[in-house]
C-alpha cells in the first residue's frame, strides 16, 4: 500500500466532511461548539429572496446525480400562490457505489438540519421530510435523535430562535426499492402510494408533493447551503470549476487500497484520487471505471486525466452522477460487470413502462448466455438493438441509466464479448444455469 503524495493531500477540501474526525459531532452540544447553527443565525437576518440569490450566485448544483442548479430550482417555488410549500430531502441514496449520503448523515446529521432549515425558510416552507433509504436504519435513528435534538433546543416548531418562522420536520424510511430515488416516485411514495414516477412536466416545482410546489433536493446538495451562508459565494466558487464550483464527496470502492469518501474540489482527476485512495491494490492495474455509479457510461485508463466536473464528464461521453467512482482492474470482467449491473435494473425496474420493464429483462437473459459460452455474434446487435428502444423511450431515468453500462463495456470492451462467443474465455455459467436468467 501507498501513502498519498503531498500533491494528493493538497487536492482534498474538507468542507462537507470537516467535522467527520471530531467525535461525537452527530450530538447537537458538539455540533454547535463547532459553528453548528450559526449559519441558521446569519440566514435568518436575511430576507428569503437574498438567500436564493445567494446559492443563484454561488453556482451550487444539485449533488444528487443530475446536476441541476439548485438555486434556480428553489426560484421556481411560484410565490403568494396561497399553497402550502415543501421541502423534500432525497435520501434514498442506492445508485450502485454510492456512498456519501449515508457517512455525511451518520456522521454530522445536524448539518443537514441546518440546510434544511435554511433552505425551508428561503422557499417559505413550513414542512419538510427526509425520505431515507428503508435498508439504511442505522442512519434513520441518528436523523430521528437530531431531529429531536433540534426541536428540544427550538431550532424547529414554532418561532424559531423568534424568528417568525415555523417549521416541522420528519424522518420517512422507504421500503427499499431503487426507484424511489427518483425525485416523483419518492413523492409517490411519501404520500402513501407505490412508488412509480410521474410524467414531468410538470416538475415538482409547482406540482410535487399533494401536488404543491415543492422542491427535492439530494442530501450532500443541503448540507453545502450552510457552508454557503456562512462562507458566501464567492468563497464556495474559489473551490471547483468556472460551471461546476465547489467542494464534492467522492466515494471510491472497488480494486483500490484504502476505499472511502473523499471530499476534493470538483474538477479533481481519478489519477489524483487514486493517489488519495492508496492506490490499486497489489496485482491489479485499472482496467475499468464508473465515474458516478452505474448508471453513468464507463470510462477506462485512458480516461485517467480527466477532470471530474460536470462539463468534463459529459465530453468524456459520460456523466459524473453521484461520483461514486468505482474501480475495476485486469482481474474483473466487463462483461460479467454489466450482467450483474442488468441484473440489479431487471430487479428494480417499476414496471411502469414496456422499454425498461421487458428491455432490462431481455439484456439479462442474453448477457447470461453470452457469459455461459452461448451466446451468439447477433446478440450483440440485439442488446444494441435494446438499448436504443430504452434510451430516450422510458418513461424514467431509470431506463436511460440501464443502456450506459451495455453501450460502454461495448464500446470498449467487445473484444471481451467476443471471447465468450467464440470460445477463447471460459464461461462463468454452466448452461443449465442459464434457466435461472430471468
Ligand atoms: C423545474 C424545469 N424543475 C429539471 C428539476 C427536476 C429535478 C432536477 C434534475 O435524474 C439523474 C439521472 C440518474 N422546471 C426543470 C426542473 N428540473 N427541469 O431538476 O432533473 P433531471 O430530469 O435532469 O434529473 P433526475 O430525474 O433528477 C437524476 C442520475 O442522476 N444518477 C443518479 C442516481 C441516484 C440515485 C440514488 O442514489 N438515489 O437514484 C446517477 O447517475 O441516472 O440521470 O429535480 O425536477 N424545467
Ligand atoms: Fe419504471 Fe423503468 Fe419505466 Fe422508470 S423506466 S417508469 S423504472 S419501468
Amino acid at each position: 500500500m501507498s501513502n498519498p503524495s503531498q500533491g494528493a493531500l493538497a487536492k482534498l477540501t474538507p468542507v462537507l466532511t470537516k467535522r467527520w474526525l471530531s467525535p461525537d459531532a452527530w450530538k447537537i452540544g458538539v455540533y454547535e461548539r463547532l459553528d453548528g447553527y450559526t449559519a441558521l443565525r446569519k440566514a435568518f437576518a436575511a430576507h428569503p429572496d437574498e438567500l436564493i440569490q445567494l446559492i443563484k450566485d454561488s453556482g451550487l448544483r444539485g449533488r444528487g446525480g443530475a446536476g441541476f442548479p439548485t438555486g434556480m430550482k428553489w426560484g421556481f417555488i411560484p410565490q403568494n400562490d396561497g399553497k402550502p410549500h415543501y421541502l423534500v430531502v432525497n435520501a434514498d441514496e442506492g445508485e450502485p457505489g454510492t456512498c456519501k449520503d449515508l457517512p455525511l448523515m451518520m456522521a454530522d446529521p445536524h448539518s443537514l438540519v441546518e440546510g434544511i432549515i435554511i433552505a425551508a425558510y428561503a422557499i417559505r416552507a413550513n414542512f419538510a421530510a427526509i425520505y431515507i433509504r428503508g435498508e439504511a436504519m442505522h442512519a434513520a435513528r441518528r436523523l430521528r435523535n437530531a431531529v429531536d435534538e433540534a426541536y428540544r433546543r427550538g431550532y424547529l416548531g414554532r418561532n424559531i430562535l423568534g424568528s417568525g418562522f415555523d417549521l416541522d420536520l420528519v424522518v420517512h424510511s422507504g421500503a427499499g426499492a431503487y426507484i424511489c430515488g427518483e425525485e416523483t416516485a419518492l413523492l409517490d411514495s411519501l404520500e402513501g402510494y407505490r412508488g412509480q414516477p410521474r410524467l414531468k412536466p410538470p416538475f415538482p416545482a409547482t406540482h410535487g408533493l399533494y401536488a404543491s410546489p415543492t422542491v427535492v433536493n439530494n442530501v450532500e446538495t443541503i448540507c453545502s447551503v450552510p457552508y454557503i451562508v456562512l462562507g458566501g459565494a464567492a468563497w464556495w466558487k474559489t473551490m471547483g470549476t468556472e460551471k461546476s464550483p465547489g467542494p464534492k464527496i467522492y466515494s471510491i470502492s472497488g480494486r483500490v487500497n484504502n476505499p472511502g469518501q473523499y471530499e476534493c474540489s470538483l474538477g479533481v482527476t481519478l489519477r489524483e484520487l487514486l493517489d488519495l485512495a492508496g492506490g490499486m491494490q497489489d496485482g491489479h492495474s485499472l482496467r475499468f471505471w464508473t465515474p458516478g455509479g452505474s448508471s453513468t457510461p464507463l470510462l477506462t485508463a485512458e480516461h485517467l486525466d480527466v477532470p471530474m466536473d460536470f462539463e468534463s464528464m459529459a465530453a468524456a461521453g459520460t456523466m459524473l452522477g453521484t461520483t461514486a467512482v468505482q474501480i475495476f482492474s485486469d482481474q474483473d470482467c466487463p462483461v460479467y460487470a454489466t450482467y450483474r449491473w442488468i441484473e440489479f435494473y431487471h430487479h428494480e425496474s417499476c414496471g411502469k413502462c414496456t422499454p425498461c420493464r421487458e428491455g432490462n429483462y431481455w439484456m439479462a437473459r442474453v448477457l447470461r448466455r453470452i457469459l455461459s459460452g452461448a451466446g451468439t455474434h447477433e446478440d450483440l446487435d440485439t442488446l444494441l438493438d435494446a438499448c436504443d428502444n430504452l434510451l430516450g423511450r422510458s418513461f424514467c431515468a431509470l431506463g436511460d441509466g440501464a443502456t450506459s453500462p451495455v453501450t460502454s463495456s461495448l464500446k470498449y470492451f467487445k473484444q471481451d464479448y467476443l471471447d465468450y462467443i467464440e470460445g477463447r474465455k471460459a464461461p462463468m455459467f454452466g448452461a443449465g444455469e442459464l434457466v435461472g436468467a430471468h
